[in-house]
């Protein structure tokens, strides 16, 4: 992490590649080794405080918002009456703090299982986790998985804002548990998924679109832009029960929130299921 007098966090990518992401940082904040992982706060010093998550960036103040914003509005606005939510991992609050924009969320419901990620970015990152406080939000510290088999026919809107496909994450990219977000929706629910890179992981991208296709009426994969994320993109597994993303969204019910979001447009929404030739024509949706 140091590198002369200058610190520095660097991130290894894609070890098989080479290559790295490198951020320079005024201090590490604080560090906690969980009983799940290794948790980082840090001050960097082009994008403001930095949560890290076993050497992974998870989020900077700088550019969350292109990510929260999009796993959250494209679902709750595809929807007709999101009253029920549920948020797995999430323990940042970004994502609650979007999805409780919405006046149609009467519950949201969030399951994170590691309590030291919710109490370090309560200490430290007051921007994203001021919502858990919210009259509406019901936090669980439990394991996702186990908790959304307890939970039949629930949930309108069911986002999974988790880690990548290691340690404590993996079971949420597992066929299994998009069977068991299917059996926690209610017949007309939605669920948005982070599914990683299409340059760096098209075949994690193509294996859980393929678990959308068999599973749901409506598959669906987009992305947003993400500088400190791997390949500065990321995408989400949109799988619905009945509700399109492009035929049954409502652009009007945007409006009132247009003022307070910095990425997500109603044009934003649509775009973001188009794409590249080379990731479009290998998970063929
Ligand atoms: N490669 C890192 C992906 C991290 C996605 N989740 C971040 C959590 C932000 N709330």
């Amino acid at each position: 992490m140091s590198s002369g007098s200058e610190l520095w966090f660097e991130e290894i990518l894609e070890k098989e590649n080479g290559h790295t992401f490198k951020i320079k940082i005024d201090n590490l904040i604080e560090r906690v080794d969980s009983k799940f992982q290794r948790i980082e706060v840090y001050e960097t010093v082009p994008f403001g405080r930095m949560l890290v998550i076993d050497g992974v960036i998870m989020c900077t103040e700088w550019d969350e918002y292109a990510y929260h914003e999009m796993i959250a509005h494209v679902p709750m606005f595809t929807h007709r009456n999101p009253e029920n939510v549920l948020v797995i991992g999430g323990g940042d609050g970004g994502t609650i703090r979007e999805v409780l924009r919405h006046p149609e969320a009467r519950r949201v419901d969030i399951c994170e299982i590691d309590g030291e990620v919710v109490r370090l970015s309560k200490k430290h990152l007051p921007t994203m986790s001021s919502s858990f406080d919210d009259p509406r939000v019901r936090l669980y510290t439990e394991d996702g998985a186990k908790y959304m088999k307890e939970h039949p026919s629930t949930y309108d809107v069911i986002i999974v804002d988790s880690s990548d496909p290691i340690g404590p994450a993996v079971v949420l990219f597992s066929e299994g548990f998009y069977v068991d977000m299917k059996n926690a929706l209610r017949d007309d629910g939605i669920i948005a998924t982070q599914c990683e890179s299409f340059f760096y992981h098209s075949d994690i991208v193509e294996r859980i679109t393929g678990y959308a296709k068999k599973h749901f009426a409506v598959p669906g994969y987009y992305y947003t832009v993400v500088p400190t994320y791997p390949s500065g993109i990321i995408g989400f597994c949109f799988a619905s029960k009945k509700y399109h993303y492009k035929k049954d969204f409502r652009p009007e019910r945007v409006s009132p929130m247009q003022g307070q979001l910095k990425y997500y447009t109603p044009e934003v929404h649509g775009a973001a299921f188009t794409l590249p030739a080379f990731i479009g024509n290998r998970i063929k949706l």
